[in-house]
């Protein structure tokens, strides 16, 4: 994403400057809130961070498979996932690990998630999150048809589909627009536009200037938001999912963000990102560090309570990875069991060339 792009500030809603200072709407809104919940951002976001840190590192120890940072993205995932109730629905991509530790999914079924882990995609009892789509903006149409199923049903949930700017150029996500506009259901489509779809920037990516305008043509509302300022974000989202539970329809929100690592574990971001837009970014749009500055500077919080929350945070993290890397591996033929109801002749062949391999699991 070119800067002077990014510097297009007056298109999209923000509440605290990159210097950590409320706007005149943000003082506002920021009033409004209680201590708890102004806490809850800092101790997500810092939470998440330290989670996602320690998965890239697990991966370079080989512990886990590929895995897929956030570090960046940690503003957009709090401050939405923190507006959703129990009751809504989560359809999230590969990157939203932070969504889905707010949504209740347990760390230590994260980890097994990454580490090629089928009961890593299975939340417990009540958690309403999907597992993460690694085909890009599948769980779109999917997010909009749980949609509709609520508003047949007459529920009061919402469901949100988490993807990012390359999902935008796919055709799920305009079917899924036009399907969401015409039958008014209530689906928040939430873009995480960290300006990349692995190498490609948003600028090839689409001759539109922002995510959000594309929801003029379905005819509802497009707001683009300051991803990196939590409580914009919050905000932004609180106002989404009451309109769809008020029966007003979808919104497309495009999050204005960054990742500040690599795609992947497999990726080098160092050979298509321009230095210059790196150190920007990390250095001066830090969404933790920018949050920080504000609550210490309204007297919620301390060096000394930072630093218990990152000791409590380690422990959990520790305990996270503890109980994953001691849970049993299911057998290898575990593969082939949520394929097809009954196994076909390739299936076959290929449980018994496993077989034959000593990979029964007996
Ligand atoms: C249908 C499909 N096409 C291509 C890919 C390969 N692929 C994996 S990630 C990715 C880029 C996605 O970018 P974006 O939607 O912006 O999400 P981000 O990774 O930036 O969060 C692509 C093309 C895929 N997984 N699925």
């Amino acid at each position: 994403m070119k800067l002077e792009q990014l510097e297009r500030e007056t298109a999209w809603v923000r509440h605290l400057s990159p210097e950590g200072e409320l706007t005149e709407q943000g003082r506002k809104f920021w009033d409004s809130l209680s201590v708890e919940r102004k806490k809850d951002f800092y101790r997500w976001m810092s939470y998440i961070r330290m989670f996602d840190r320690r998965s890239v590192i697990l991966q370079r120890q080989g512990r886990i498979g590929t895995y897929a940072p956030l570090e960046g993205q940690e503003a957009a995932q709090v401050g939405s996932a923190l507006a959703l109730g129990k009751e809504d629905w989560i359809f999230p991509s590969y990157r939203e690990h932070g969504v889905a530790m707010i949504a209740g999914m347990p760390l230590p079924q994260i980890f097994l998630y990454w580490m090629g882990r089928v009961e890593g995609c299975k939340p417990p009892e009540g958690v309403r999150l999907l597992p993460p789509s690694v085909p890009i903006a599948t769980q779109i149409p999917h997010a909009v048809g749980a949609a509709w199923a609520s508003k047949l049903k007459k529920e009061r949930s919402v469901a949100v589909a988490y993807f990012g700017d390359g999902a935008t150029s796919e055709g799920d996500f305009h079917e899924a627009c036009n399907f969401a506009g015409v039958f008014k259901v209530p689906a928040i489509l939430f873009c995480q536009n960290n300006g990349y779809a692995i190498s490609v920037p948003f600028s090839r990516q689409s001759a539109s200037e922002t995510v959000a305008q594309k929801a003029a043509a379905y005819n509802f509302p497009g707001i683009r938001v300051d991803g990196n300022d939590v409580l914009a974000v919050y905000d932004v989202m609180t106002q989404a999912v009451e309109r769809a539970r008020a029966g007003q329809g979808p919104t497309l929100i495009e999050a204005v963000t960054y990742r500040k690592g690599n795609h992947t574990t497999a990726d080098d971001a160092t050979r298509y990102r321009p230095e210059q837009e790196v150190t920007e970014w990390v250095e001066r749009r830090d969404p933790l560090e920018r949050y920080v500055k504000l609550m210490k500077a309204e007297g919620l919080l301390t060096d000394e309570e930072m630093a218990e929350w990152e000791e409590e945070c380690k422990e959990r993290v520790d305990r996270g990875i503890r109980e994953a890397e001691a849970s049993v591996p299911a057998p290898p033929p575990h593969l082939f069991a949520h394929v097809y109801a009954e196994p076909g002749a390739n299936e076959l062949r290929q449980i018994k060339e496993l077989e034959e391999m000593g990979g029964s699991g007996k």
